[in-house]
């Protein structure tokens, strides 16, 4: 493990993956990704490490690039055709972040040692139960959400299989990672349920509990998701890494661009 990266390996000792406490661990986090699509491990990244990331991106979050966008919550494949255009369902909702790109992040930093140390894809390919490798991608491999007062990441449902996030800053209100577990599958388009979740009725929602530190694996497809409106600082901060089941990977020039303002596909 990378000096810069000081882990409780007491808590969590995945630089051990046959030793017998990791075992149990990993087989609690594979029955929390069964039972609600979501697995967190509070103070994963210690608050040494996450002070340290913290005081080194903020200042960098007010020239940062401006993600805005209006967005429906699943992609137009999946919409049931015999909608009327004007159903909730089909609603554009609101993504406005700023983000610091990979390129952008001190090589010395916490969270850039986290995402590159290898003892990290060992663990998550055990809990996923395949081999995943880290994006090759030079801009959005690793990723920086910010969000001031006013910002927020509108319902959606995620493209990628999962998404492993570390959240480093939360605000005082507002900026709730919510989702609503499982609501949709390969047989049940769960039209009413998300037209429900939209309009702020029915019970499918859940607050996920994190903290600052807490290492969340989240699998997007199924659970529909959003982070509400960030209401009063300071500034939530979120780290984004991604993996991949192929190693290289890098991702097209439009999410690229749509994440950061550039590419570098040329
Ligand atoms: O910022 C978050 O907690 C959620 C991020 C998310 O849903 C995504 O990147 O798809
Ligand atoms: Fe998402």
């Amino acid at each position: 493990m990378p000096a810069t990266l000081p882990l409780d390996l007491e808590r969590y000792p995945i630089d051990d993956l046959d030793g017998e406490r990791t075992r149990a661990l990993i087989a609690d986090c594979r029955s929390q990704l069964e039972r609600t699509g979501l697995c967190l491990l509070p103070g994963f990244l210690g608050p040494d490490a996450v002070a340290r990331s913290v005081a080194e991106l903020e200042p960098r979050v007010e020239g940062a690039f401006r993600k805005e966008r209006a967005i429906v919550a699943m992609n137009e494949s999946e919409i049931d055709s015999s909608l009327p255009l004007d159903d909730p369902v089909r609603t554009a909702h609101r993504h406005s972040m700023r983000t610091i790109a990979y390129d952008l992040i001190d090589e010395g930093s916490p969270i850039r040692a986290l995402y590159e140390w290898e003892g990290m894809t060992g663990f998550l390919s055990e809990v996923l139960g395949y081999r995943v490798y880290r994006c090759a991608d030079p801009l959005i491999a690793l990723m920086i959400s910010a969000m001031l007062p006013g910002g927020e990441q509108g319902w959606h449902f995620d493209d990628n299989e999962f998404v492993v996030s570390l959240l480093l800053q939360r605000p005082v209100v507002g900026g709730e990672f919510e989702y609503a577990p499982m609501i949709r599958s390969e047989q049940d388009p769960a039209n009413d349920r998300i037209r429900d979740v939209f309009q702020g009725v029915g019970d499918d929602v859940r607050v996920a509990p994190l903290e600052p530190g807490t290492l969340a694996l989240f699998r997007g497809t199924r659970s529909l998701h959003r982070v509400s409106p960030v209401v009063e600082g300071p500034t939530r901060l979120i780290a984004l890494l991604s993996f991949d089941r192929h190693p290289g990977m890098v991702f097209p020039a439009k999410a690229q661009l749509n994440n950061t303002g550039r590419t570098t596909h040329g």
